[in-house]
């Protein structure tokens, strides 16, 4: 009994370091926990690349509200501990366990109507990634932490009017030498852009299927020969399509 309740314990520390896109920002304008967002209730990572939670995380809560944007926008993207923030006083694994190096990644699809648009079957595009910097040696999780869980972008000028889904994603790396290891911490946000361009993506990807499992920006390790999650200090590539141009 002694030992299952210490592994209960380990298991229930374990998954401490998670995280939860919760909030998204503006121009710098913050637009209320929630508000816009379909994400996770819980902060527990998707392992499996061929799931349906890799669309928008797990299932969770969902807003009535569609964000009103421009194209070219700031937007920010707020990742957390739990939901609210920090877990307790002092939670040292808010906004994400420092451990959990890796890239931050944004794409956007299409849709109708962005608050009630069924997100399965949908044609997503990169339009921005913080993948991993050979200079500093730091990954999109450093900046991002940098930053008390916030990650900035701007939405491409050239991008079509319309609604859309936004999805921001954060690729947890620490463990990712093992399949199925590596974690995706991701929700979508529900946004109508004004002021867009013309273009349209010529390649597009669905998810689930973007990524395998042993595709080489998941199925990786992060430590280098120091035992650093350096990366030895050699490039990396982000899994997924390039981010669009324009
Ligand atoms: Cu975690």
């Amino acid at each position: 009994m002694k030992f299952s309740l210490v592994s209960l314990l380990a298991c229930a520390l374990s998954a401490e370091g998670h995280a939860i896109f919760q909030k998204v920002s503006v121009n710098g304008q913050d637009q209320g926990s929630l508000t816009g967002l379909r994400a996770p209730n819980n902060n527990n990572p998707v392992q499996d690349v061929n799931s349906a939670n890799m669309v928008c995380g797990q299932s969770g809560s969902k807003s009535q509200t569609v964000i009103n944007v421009k194209a070219g926008d700031r937007i920010g993207a707020w990742y957390q501990h739990v939901i609210g923030g920090a877990q307790f006083a002092g939670d040292q694994d808010n906004p994400i366990a420092k451990s959990h190096k890796g890239p931050v990644m944004a794409y956007l699809a299409k849709v109708d109507n962005a608050a009630s648009a069924s997100q399965s079957g949908l044609k997503w595009f990169k339009i921005w990634q913080d993948g991993f910097d050979t200079g500093s040696r730091k990954w999109g999780v450093d900046n991002l932490l940098n930053n008390n869980g916030w990650v900035y972008f701007n939405l491409p000028q050239c991008i079509a009017s319309g609604h859309y889904l936004l999805r921001v994603e954060v690729l947890a790396l620490h463990s990712a030498s093992k399949p199925n290891q590596a974690q995706f911490y991701q929700s979508c946000a529900q946004i109508n852009v004004s002021g867009g361009g013309s273009f349209s993506p010529s390649q597009t990807v669905s998810f689930p299927g973007a990524y395998s499992a042993n595709d080489a920006g998941i199925l990786t390790s992060i430590y280098g020969k120091t035992g650093q999650p350096d990366n030895d200090g050699k490039p990396y590539t982000p899994p997924g399509p390039a981010p669009i141009s324009c």
